[in-house]
Parts: C-alpha cells; structure tokens; sequence
C-alpha cells in the first residue's frame, strides 16, 4: 500500500513539472517593472508606467505614453528557452490613437544571456494591433531557434528601426498586461 501511494505521489510530482507556469518573471505585471525588466525610449518622448486605472488583470498594467510619432519598447528579464521547442506567446494591449500595425511583442532569441558578448538571433513577433482599441489579445506560436538558449520578449510600440518614420497624428498610448510565454507541450 506504501508503495502505491509514493509512485501516486512521485506521478503527481511529475506531472506538475509537465505542467509548466508562464517563463515570463512578473508577466502579470502586478509587481511593478521588477528587476530585470528594461525600458527604452526608440523616438522620443514616451513616459513608462504602471497603472491602476485600466487594466486587464489583476490591479496593474503598463502604461507607455507617447508623444507625437513616439516609439518605446520595455523588455521582460530573459529566460531559458530549449533549442527547437515551441513557445506560445501572448500579451493583452490596448491603446488610443496608437499607429496602424505597431502594437505587438516581439520575442529576440539569445544564444547566452543577453548582452554586450551574446548574440541575438532571429526575431518574432505576435499579432500587430493599432489605431484605438479595447483589451486584445496579441498571439504567436513560435520556435526557439537551433542556437537559442535564452530569450526576452519587447512589448513595442514601432521599437523597429525601418518603421522610425511613420508619422502619428498626434500622442498616444498604449496599456500591456498579462504577457505570458508557456511552452508548447
Ligand atoms: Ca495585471
């Protein structure tokens, strides 16, 4: 009987490793912009900040503010990826005025921890949004690439540098909760 109920338990455990939670440290955003996640302003001005007032979960969500033609991205701590498995990818956005296209995450592949002496690999990107919308889901299935060993993901508004000179009416913003990478079991 003993027997039975440690394999139980040993059957149990190995299915809650299975079963993994989202890779993204604080993708609920509910902590703040914790240690590791980076903010950086592609065109100027754009203000980062978490927000009580219009969220999709929880309490709190991220708020960037842009001024005229202003681009920003923040990016979550890296964190491990396996060669070849896939990752699903997703984010909630919405946003006022923001240009056609340039809401989504991007996910930069690393082949080590990201900086100076790591290489960044291919890029992907979820579903783009614009214009001025309520609470969307932002998707994408995608596959860590055969050198990948770490990832970040960008939450943007346009951090691309070929799409720099698209003109925008006038500020905008856009709010990011939820981000989640879950591996595709
Ligand atoms: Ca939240």
């Amino acid at each position: 009987m003993r027997t039975i109920v440690i394999v139980s338990l040993l059957l149990l455990a190995a299915g809650l490793c299975v079963a993994q939670g989202n890779l993204v440290p604080s993708g609920d955003l509910e902590q703040g912009l914790t240690e590791g996640w980076l903010t950086d302003v592609i065109v100027g001005p754009v203000e980062f900040s978490i927000d009580g007032e219009n969220v999709h979960g929880g309490t709190k969500a991220l708020l960037l503010q842009m001024g005229q033609n202003g681009r920003g991205i923040v990016r979550s701590p890296a964190f491990a990826v396996e060669p070849g498995k896939q990752y699903r990818v997703t984010v909630w956005a919405t946003a006022e005025g923001a240009p056609a296209e340039m809401v989504y995450a991007r996910v930069h592949w690393w082949a080590g921890e990201p900086g100076v002496a790591s290489s960044e690999k291919i890029k992907d990107d979820t579903r783009h949004a614009g214009g001025t919308f309520d609470w969307t889901e932002l998707a994408a299935t995608v596959t860590a690439p055969a050198d990948a060993q770490m990832a970040t993901i960008r939450l943007e508004t346009g951090g691309d540098t070929g799409v720099l000179n698209t003109e925008t009416e006038g500020p905008f913003w856009v709010r990011f909760d939820d981000l989640s990478v879950v591996p595709v079991e």
